[in-house]
């Protein structure tokens, strides 16, 4: 599948660089199909976040995504979007992602990382539908 789903965290929509990572992204060849910001209320960050319910840093992980405004997105690259967006968000801990990635330009540590991407294709059809079901995407290039 070419859409996977992004999300800007509270942490870099705070710091004003929800801009220059979609420009970031834009230029790594992804267009942006579908965007909002919104807050996410504790329900929908525990039911996003599901998969993590029984891992310890489940509760900060939910004050964190609730703490502020996020910008979901719906991305879209020839081939591997999954992949793709994932290999330019670089490793889940900030401190030890690759030089020029999202997360060590943008992200601070293993929770404030700055950036959301779908883990595999499956999980991409579902968080695609959490945040964008009923909603028209624009078509490619639009
Ligand atoms: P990724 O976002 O790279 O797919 P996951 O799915 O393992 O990483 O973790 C989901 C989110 O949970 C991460 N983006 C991060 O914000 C948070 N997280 C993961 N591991 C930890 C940890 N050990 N301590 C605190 N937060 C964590």
């Amino acid at each position: 599948m070419a859409l996977t789903l992004a999300i800007i965290k509270p942490d870099a929509v705070a710091a004003g660089n929800g801009g220059k990572i979609i420009a970031d992204l834009e230029t790594a060849g992804f267009s942006v199909r579908g965007v909002r910001k919104m807050q996410l209320t504790e329900e929908q960050a525990k039911l996003f976040y599901a998969v993590h319910a029984e891992r310890p840093f489940y509760g900060d992980l939910v004050t964190f995504m609730t703490s502020g405004p996020v910008m979901p997105m719906a991305l879209e690259i020839d081939g591997d979007a999954v992949k793709a967006w994932r290999d330019l968000m670089g490793a889940t801990d900030s401190t030890k992602a690759e030089e020029g990635t999202l997360r060590n330009k943008y992200g601070t540590d293993i929770e404030r990382n700055a950036v959301h991407g779908s883990d595999s294709e499956e999980n991409a059809r579902k968080e695609l539908a959490f945040f964008f079901a009923g909603c028209d995407l624009v078509p490619a290039n639009g």
